[in-house]
Order: C-alpha cells, then sequence, then structure tokens
C-alpha cells in the first residue's frame, strides 16, 4: 500500500516536472519563432498551449480547445468581424482606444477574413487570413491594424464647389487623402481624440475622374476606394444609413452581432445612435424590446 502511494506520488511528480519542462521549451520555441517572423511582417503569429480551458470528452481528463485569436487596432468603438468561409463567425466591439481581441475556437485550417465597422457604418477594407490550426492550440495573430475608412458627402461636384471628406481612424493619428486621377493630390490631417477625419476642399483645382483613398501617414494600407467625379454637376451621395433600428452593422438585419452591441452599450454614456432605438438618449430594456421586434436573427 505504501509503495503504491509512492510510486502514484513519484508519477504525479514526474508528469509535473515533465509538462513544465514541456511548456518551457515550446514557449521558447515559439518565442524564437516568433521573433523571427516578426521582423517581415505587420502581425506576429505566436502559439500558446491551453489558453482556452480544457474540455473533458468523457473520462480521459479533458483536452485543450483549439481556436486562433485576433488582435490589433481599428477604430475606437468599431465592430470587428471575422468571417469563415463567408459566413459571419464573431463580432466585438473594439474598445475607445480602437484596440480590440477576438477569439475564435476552431479545429481546422480556414481562411478567416475580417473587417471593421465604423460607428457610422463606414466599412474597411477585408483582411485575409489563411490559418492552420493544430489541435490543443490558440494560434495568435496579433499587430493587425485596418486602415481609415472614408466617405464623401457628393458623388460628384461641380467644378469649384466644396467637397467634404471624412472617415474613422485611430484617436489623433496623421491622415493622408489622396486623389488619384488626371493628376495626384495629397492631403493632410489629423483625426480628433475619438477617431474621426473630416476635411472641405473646394474642387476649383480639380477637374475629371478621381479615386479617393485615406490612410495613416507612413503606412501602405489603404481605405476603401471612392470614386468621385468633378466636373459640371454635383450630386449628395446617398448616406450608407440603415432605417431599421438597432441595426448597428448597417446590413440591414437584426442580428446577434446588433444585440451584442446594444448590450455593449447597455447602460454607457454617448451611444451611437443606432442602439438608442427610441432615440430618448438612454440604452436600456426599451431599446432592447425595440431590437426584439426587428429581431430576423
Ligand atoms: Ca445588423
Ligand atoms: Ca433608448
Amino acid at each position: 500500500m505504501f509503495y503504491e502511494k509512492t510510486m502514484q506520488f513519484i508519477n504525479k511528480k514526474y508528469i509535473f516536472i515533465c509538462s513544465i519542462i514541456f511548456c518551457f521549451t515550446f514557449l521558447n520555441y515559439n518565442l524564437v519563432k516568433s521573433q523571427t517572423i516578426i521582423q517581415n511582417e505587420t502581425v506576429s503569429i505566436g502559439a500558446i498551449v491551453g489558453s482556452i480551458p480544457s474540455v473533458d470528452t468523457g473520462g480521459g481528463g479533458g483536452v485543450y480547445q483549439s481556436g486562433v485569436r485576433f488582435s490589433g487596432f481599428a477604430y475606437p468603438f468599431a465592430i470587428v468581424t471575422v468571417q469563415k468561409r463567408n459566413a459571419v463567425a464573431q463580432s466585438i466591439v473594439a474598445d475607445e482606444k480602437g484596440a480590440f481581441s477576438i477569439l475564435v475556437p476552431e479545429t481546422s485550417w480556414q481562411l478567416f477574413t475580417l473587417f471593421a465597422t465604423d460607428t457610422l457604418g463606414r466599412k474597411s477594407t477585408l483582411l485575409n487570413f489563411p490559418t492552420v490550426l493544430y489541435s490543443g492550440y490558440i494560434t495568435d495573430i496579433s499587430g493587425i491594424r485596418f486602415a481609415p475608412t472614408i466617405n464623401t458627402d457628393k458623388l460628384s461636384v461641380k467644378k469649384g464647389d466644396f467637397l467634404t471628406i471624412e472617415g474613422a481612424s485611430l484617436p489623433n493619428k496623421e491622415v493622408s487623402i489622396i486623389f488619384d486621377g488626371p493628376e495626384i493630390r495629397n492631403f493632410s490631417l489629423e483625426s480628433n481624440k475619438d477617431g474621426f477625419y473630416s476635411i472641405t476642399i473646394p474642387t476649383s483645382f480639380l477637374e475629371g475622374e478621381y479615386t479617393l483613398r485615406s490612410l495613416y501617414l507612413g503606412d501602405t494600407r489603404t481605405s476603401k476606394a471612392l470614386k468621385i467625379t468633378v466636373g459640371n454637376v454635383s450630386m449628395l451621395r446617398a448616406e450608407a444609413t440603415s432605417n431599421i433600428p438597432g441595426d448597428c452593422n448597417f446590413d440591414q438585419q437584426v442580428t446577434l452581432v446588433d444585440f451584442s452591441v446594444l448590450a455593449f452599450w447597455y447602460g454607457k454614456k454617448n451611444p451611437p445612435k443606432c442602439v438608442d432605438t427610441n432615440t430618448d438618449g438612454n440604452i436600456n430594456l426599451i431599446d432592447f424590446s425595440i431590437l426584439a421586434f426587428y429581431w430576423n436573427g
């Protein structure tokens, strides 16, 4: 009896020591691996064993779940969406500085697509991440950054009229707006503390068709491209607003994504217009009930 207990103790101790050695070796390996990857890439990739709680699969003592965690910066309170195979996988609201971190449980190879929707419904460009996942591991993809969003008040501008260009970005960042057309023109400005930028320019020195993009100063990633014509007539661009109360990601549906955005703002000050479904300035149960009325998730 004493012998058996001693052996059990030794075995447990042995397993414990082996686990520590394994973890150290693994982390050390990934440290080296990450260092080599970070050099030339905009994102870093690593893996950590057992960051998701283990699941008991029925007497086997449990196995670690697998998954991928995406983290980085979008815009303050933007909705960051991770899609796989063109279906919505998961969404999260970025914090007031635009930082986000989202964990997607998954077990196999996937092409993940990320995009951010700012609080006025403007969308970022898509970022694709083909990712191989290993059973029991969390793959960390960090350092993700989205270029600013962009929109204009007009689709076409009568030469000499004013054109307003605006979008969302990280707070207090220098943003460049590029006009690419008969000639190339650049404008620079700084976003405000809430992560919005806006500039109104006269178009007397422009003529013809232009493609507009915005980007952070010194960066290469650009916003979506917008076409604008400077010529004989001014025409307002239809605003990207939704008529459905509570539709915060502006996809013309009220689903779990919108519910999670409303839940995020519950009881908080200065919510975006889309979550305050009865426009009384408060986010409370009334807003949830209106959301439920329009529910089609
Ligand atoms: Ca929606
Ligand atoms: Ca309300």
